[in-house]
């Protein structure tokens, strides 16, 4: 066994096979259970226990990384006033984009998506978790260490994270107010992470409502070859 965690070395990775059976009931259960999941606008304020999102967490944390550099940080808002702080201040952001940034073929993309500038739910939500992507890491002596396909790996990370929560059984939205540098502000986050997704997390309120879309099917999004 080696200590040095730079030169971790190998160890077996040996899975046991399912049978074919199993790995195709096990198949269809995960995809009908991924496509129940819908993206939130309407949350209960009713409290979500912290394990839960830790748990979410650490499994986005598994995904891959580039050099397995890990190049994202959670960060976990449940405080009132903070979440008021990133209301009003994402809601400014939005005022403006929805006012002057979007052009008009955008405006028309949203429309069947019914958002606006108001987003009253990053202050009723029981939580806000804002996925921050890390330029470079910082050893302990403050020497810089390279990170490699950032955007990718936190990427990857984010669609673990929603996969989690829905798994046990939690909403939430990639919600994307930008500019987002307020986050970064309001979070007190060094100016090498950058804000890349802030993710509302919570129960759907018992009147919530979804855009009725349809899923594109297979032949839409796939290519086999043969
Ligand atoms: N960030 C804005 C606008 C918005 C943009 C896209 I692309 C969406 O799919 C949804 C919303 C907002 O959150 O309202």
């Amino acid at each position: 066994m080696t200590t040095d965690p730079n030169e971790p070395g190998f160890i077996p990775y040996c899975p046991p096979r399912k049978s074919l059976t199993q790995m195709r009931e096990d198949a269809v259960a995960f995809e009908r259970r991924m496509d129940q999941r819908r993206s939130v606008r309407h949350f209960s304020a009713d409290p979500v226990p912290r394990d839960l999102v830790e748990a979410a967490i650490r499994t986005a944390s598994t995904a891959p990384s580039g050099a397995h550099r890990q190049p994202w940080t959670f960060v976990a808002i449940s405080d009132p006033t903070t979440k008021r702080e990133i209301r009003l201040a994402a809601e400014a952001e939005e005022r403006e984009t929805y006012a002057r940034r979007m052009s008009e073929e955008w405006r028309e993309a949203l429309r069947p998506l019914g958002t606006d500038a108001n987003k009253p739910y990053l202050e009723h939500v029981p939580w806000i978790v804002v996925v921050f992507e890390q330029r470079f890491g910082l050893d302990r002596d403050g020497q810089q260490i390279k990170h490699f396909y950032v955007r990718e790996s936190v990427g990857i990370a984010c669609g673990m994270f929603i996969a989690a929560l829905h798994n046990m059984g939690l909403s939430t939205l990639t919600h994307t107010p930008s500019p987002m540098g307020f986050l970064t502000k309001i979070l007190k986050r060094p100016a090498h992470e950058r804000p890349v997704i802030l993710f509302p997390i919570g129960y759907p309120a018992s009147d919530a409502q979804v855009p009725n879309l349809r899923r594109k099917a297979l032949d839409e999004v796939a290519v086999f070859n043969p």
